[in-house]
């Protein structure tokens, strides 16, 4: 080989070795942001999952790994955590099917380093670093009760229709709709069943609800897989106009059953942003630019920031309510 020729080769084989070396640097610095849902399959966290890919784009350096369980359970996000764990990501955030059950899987992976956080869903507080409400608590309890009512004003028999029984989020929304109750005259809370986020069961509790409560006027689901379920059931039922169904959930899902009448209205936040708020955060949090800690302002990209109370929780924003005046503009959005 002549002189010129090795020192050729020499330079181009260090030139491919500067960016294979550069690209890896490039790697290793991409932030793995494993987005944990109460389990696959729900339109609600697939419309998160959309939110979390934007702000994977915006922020350049991040890779979402949207994950969860088949059903709703405690055990089967815990086998998820411990998974991400063993895969090292560099944050969790995770919406939980249970308070207290993932805290210690989600400390094991903060003594590792793992950068936790709860949204939609939350785990107690020595389980994260911090926790997203959606909205307000109070604010969401007083809707899904104040949506029903409206539609009552003489009063009347309603009945909860919630998802697990073990789901922070929907049992502190019920709590604090019970505690408005006393605002609204007439309005008679008879019963909370749970459908657990599975369309068949909760179809099949709504069943049972019009079967033992013939005098049911309404049913609050403050779950956006319950609420189609009941709408459904009502509908089959032939109880629409009777049994008016209510709470939160999706235009999406929910266009058809305001078109016939089944739903006079529910609400929800924009689920998109959420996803999209849950990973800016995660991103704050695990790349050092910002601290969880009460009182802190956490940067949430387009949607503003939040600030963190003394349990290291803030909420997002308002709920929206959706009737047959607006189900059409956001049936397409989410
Ligand atoms: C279901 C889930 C979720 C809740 C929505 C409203 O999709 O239970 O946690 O926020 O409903």
């Amino acid at each position: 080989m002549s002189i010129l020729k090795k020192a050729l080769t020499t330079t181009a084989t260090a030139a491919a070795l500067a960016t294979a070396l550069l690209a890896s640097a490039a790697q290793a610095e991409t932030r793995r942001i494993a987005l944990v849902v109460k389990s696959l399959g729900n339109g609600f966290f697939e419309a998160a999952a959309r939110g979390a890919e934007e702000a994977a784009k915006e922020l350049g350096d991040v890779e979402i790994i949207y994950t969860g369980p088949t059903t709703t359970t405690a055990a089967g996000q815990i086998e998820v955590i411990n998974a991400l764990i063993a895969q090292r990501v560099d944050a969790i955030a995770i919406s939980a099917n249970d308070t207290d059950a993932l805290v210690p899987a989600l400390k094991r992976a903060m003594d590792r380093g793992i950068t936790v956080i709860s949204w939609d869903s939350g785990v107690a507080a020595e389980g994260r670093q911090m926790h997203l409400n959606p909205s307000s608590n109070p604010l969401i309890g007083n809707t899904i009760v104040k949506l029903a009512a409206d539609q009552l004003p003489e009063g009347g028999d309603v009945a909860f229709l919630s998802a697990t029984t073990t789901s922070t989020n929907q049992n502190i929304w019920i709590e604090e709709a019970t505690k408005v109750l006393p605002n609204y005259a007439g309005i008679n809370v008879v019963v909370t069943v749970y459908g657990d986020d599975l369309a068949d069961k909760s179809y099949r509790e709504t069943q049972g609800l019009l079967q033992t409560y013939p005098n049911l006027k309404a049913i609050i689901a403050p779950t956006s897989v319950g609420i189609v379920a009941a709408a459904q059931a009502v509908t089959d039922a032939g109880k629409i106009g009777e049994v008016n169904v209510t709470g939160l959930g999706l235009p999406s899902e929910m266009a058809g059953h305001v078109k016939s009448g089944a739903s006079k209205s529910f609400a929800i936040w924009n689920p998109v942003d959420l996803g999209y708020a849950a990973t800016y955060i995660a991103y704050e949090l695990t790349t050092g630019k910002a601290k969880a800690e009460p009182g802190a302002s956490i940067p949430m990209g387009r949607i503003g920031t939040v600030t963190l109370d003394e349990n290291g929780e803030g909420a997002m924003s308002d709920p929206f309510t959706y009737d047959a005046s607006n189900i059409d503009e956001f049936s397409s959005v989410f």
